[in-house]
């Protein structure tokens, strides 16, 4: 008898302990789990920011592409920064076929698109019916 109560006590003081340890161990579990996310984030954005993606801006009015020829390195992905600058009919796309590039482009806007690593060349890029028309020079 006394044996049982002993033991419901033990339990009762137990219980709020195993609560508590288990909030801690979620909070602790949460912490690490952030603080990997953050740190391979980190690793991750900066590899690719700073030794790999190329960063381009190109502005599109209806006089046309500015810079008319954007150079980049071959091999690397290029991050094509694209500002509409106008609202005319031809600056609402940017096509570049021999990247599988078909974007529509938001007037007053930058849209940024992700242009593959590729080979050596000279790629054109060009408004949705052709009348605008520049070039990505793509060097070794
Ligand atoms: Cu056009």
């Amino acid at each position: 008898m006394r044996s049982i109560e002993e033991s419901s006590c033990r339990d009762e003081k137990t219980r709020p302990m195993i609560l508590l340890g288990g909030g801690q161990v979620l909070l602790v579990l949460a912490i690490t789990y952030l603080s990997i996310f953050v740190a391979v984030f980190l690793a991750v954005h900066n590899a690719v920011t700073s030794n790999n993606i190329q960063i381009r801006t190109i502005h599109l009015n209806a006089t046309g592409f500015h810079p008319s020829i954007v150079e980049a390195l071959a091999r690397r992905p290029i991050e094509l920064r694209v500002s509409r600058d106008d609202s005319d009919a031809c600056t609402s796309g940017i096509v570049i076929d021999e990247m599988g590039v078909r974007r529509g482009l938001l007037a007053g806007g930058v849209t940024t698109i992700i242009l593959p690593p590729s080979a050596p060349g000279d790629y054109s890029s060009h408004c949705r019916m052709g009348r605008l028309t520049g070039n990505i020079l793509v060097k070794e």
